[in-house]
């Protein structure tokens, strides 16, 4: 069986899609290949454990997981795995994701998740850190995430455009 694919995107539900997509397209630009799957702690919480205590033998490098509500499945995951992983608060409805954020950001010592930002902005940096994780043993990947910032430096203007909001 060919291995997995270096990165692991799981979500809670199909509404984090909308958010995690951001993870996906950033991982394409820089030509990182990943697997995006459902895995929910609370609905298939069978598939979660099946899923992280395979990961690493499955040849995955890096979990990213995002995850709104109570949101334990970046945790859960990262405390039945030895691979790093990146959690992702999605914006919840009730609460705006603060909910997720102090879900997945307040691991007691032991287990670690990386937490990022609520919504778009942790998806896509989950991504960049994910690359950079990888990029440490991969000079060609190292070189596109050099591009891929320097393109982010050249996109800014030295001065706002007064007609735009
Ligand atoms: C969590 O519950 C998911 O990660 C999602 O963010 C949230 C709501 O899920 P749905 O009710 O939209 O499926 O498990």
């Amino acid at each position: 069986m060919a291995a997995s694919p270096p990165v692991a995107i799981i979500m809670g539900s199909q509404s984090d899609w909308s958010t995690m997509r951001h993870a996906a397209e950033t991982l394409d630009a820089l030509g990182v290949a990943y697997d995006a799957r459902i895995v929910s702690a609370h609905r298939t919480p069978e598939r979660m454990v099946a899923f992280a205590k395979g990961a690493k033998a499955a040849g995955f490098r890096v979990v990213i997981a995002g995850a709104g509500g109570a949101a334990h499945l970046p945790g859960m995951v990262a405390s039945l795995t030895p691979l790093p992983v990146f959690g992702v608060p999605v914006e919840s409805k009730a609460l705006s994701g603060q909910d997720s954020l102090l879900s997945i950001v307040q691991m007691p010592a032991g287990i670690p998740v990386g937490t990022l930002a609520i919504g778009r902005a942790g998806a896509v940096n989950a991504a960049l850190l994910a690359a950079a994780v990888l990029a440490l043993g991969d000079a060609d990947l190292a070189g596109r995430l050099d591009a891929w910032r320097r393109r982010q430096s050249e996109a800014v203007a030295e001065r706002p455009e007064p007609s735009e909001p």
